[in-house]
């Protein structure tokens, strides 16, 4: 799942991820803010961590995939390249891309946390959709 934060990538993931649970699939969600407090811990917000962020959850979900498991990956993602270098990395079948693709101005109301407040203010450099761009898929397969 990517897009912008706010526009409800998180909330559908944990939805999914309890449907997955009640019909008995093994998943697990990798969401880009719970992974940077552990396995991405050492990395920002410029173009190189982000892209450098994507790559090693593309890894992961790789390993997840080869042990038979469903993972969720929600992340904003804003590269094309790298979403379709995660395209490339895992089997066909196992990649489908959704795009919450929810206007900045719903986002910014709907977020809770502050983030985008801050960022209007010059408090925060580089954030998604204020000053950093966000890169629409072309070919994703499922857009909300
Ligand atoms: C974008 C930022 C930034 C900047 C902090 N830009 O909505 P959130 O707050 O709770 O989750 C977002 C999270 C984004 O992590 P990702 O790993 O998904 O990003 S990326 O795929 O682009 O690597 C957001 C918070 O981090 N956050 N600063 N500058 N989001």
């Amino acid at each position: 799942m990517k897009g912008l934060s706010g526009s409800g990538k998180s909330t559908l993931a944990c939805s999914l991820g309890r449907e997955l649970h009640s019909r008995g699939k093994l998943s697990y969600i990798l969401d880009g803010d719970n992974l940077r407090h552990g396995l991405n811990k050492d990395l920002g917000f410029k173009a190189k961590d982000r892209i450098e962020n994507i790559c090693r959850v593309g890894e992961v979900a790789k390993l997840f995939a080869d042990a038979g498991l469903i993972y969720v990956a929600s992340l904003i993602s804003p590269y094309r390249k790298d979403r379709d270098a995660c395209r490339v990395m895992l089997p066909d079948d196992n990649f489908i891309e959704v795009f919450m693709n929810m206007p900045l101005e719903l986002c910014e109301k709907r977020y809770a946390k502050g983030l985008y407040r801050l960022a209007r203010s010059g408090k925060i450099k580089g954030f998604t959709g204020i000053d950093d761009p966000y890169e629409p898929p072309l070919n994703c397969e499922i857009e909300i």
